[in-house]
């Protein structure tokens, strides 16, 4: 495990909250970004070496919107990178956490990615991130 690779925040309105960023930070957006598979819009900021990802939903059945009917807007996961995601997941299942996934997916920037249950991280949702190149 390397760094914090990303912050995901969870938005009701991506015009809305990334003009709110761009103040905030002082920057441009750097990444638009559909995943049809996650049925969220995210964009994402550069930060260092780390990254903001605003995150909307674009269906119903998205983690975003239920989250969102639940809690409201706010700090969705926490996104960790990894150098590799399949000795890191081995190593987390044996040490007993809760993956959502048995082998890494397809993300949003080019990563490889699999979560952890929040129930099994004393309740903040973790992204595990490796480059997929
Ligand atoms: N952080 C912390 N706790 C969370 C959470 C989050 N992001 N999302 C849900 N929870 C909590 C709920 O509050 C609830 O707790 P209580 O039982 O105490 O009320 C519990 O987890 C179960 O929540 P739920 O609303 O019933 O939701 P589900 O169990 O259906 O799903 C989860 C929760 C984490 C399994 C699901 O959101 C998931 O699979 N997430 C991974 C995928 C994802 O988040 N995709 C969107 C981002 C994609 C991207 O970054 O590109």
């Amino acid at each position: 495990m390397n760094k914090i690779e990303h912050l995901g925040i969870a938005v009701d309105d991506l015009d809305k909250s990334s003009k709110i960023f761009e103040l905030l930070l002082g920057k441009p957006v750097y990444k638009e970004e559909v995943v049809d598979s996650e049925h969220v819009t995210t964009l994402f900021f550069r930060l260092g070496e780390s990254k903001i990802e605003l995150l909307q939903s674009s269906s119903e059945q998205s983690a975003i919107s239920k989250f969102i009917a639940k809690r409201g807007e706010g700090i969705h996961h926490v996104a960790i990178g990894v150098d590799d995601i399949a000795f890191e997941m081995n190593r987390l299942r044996e040490a007993g956490f809760s993956l959502l996934n048995d082998e890494p997916q397809k993300g949003a920037d080019n990563k490889l990615i699999c979560f952890l249950h929040p129930k099994s991280t004393g309740g903040v949702l973790i992204e595990l991130c490796q480059d997929d190149i």
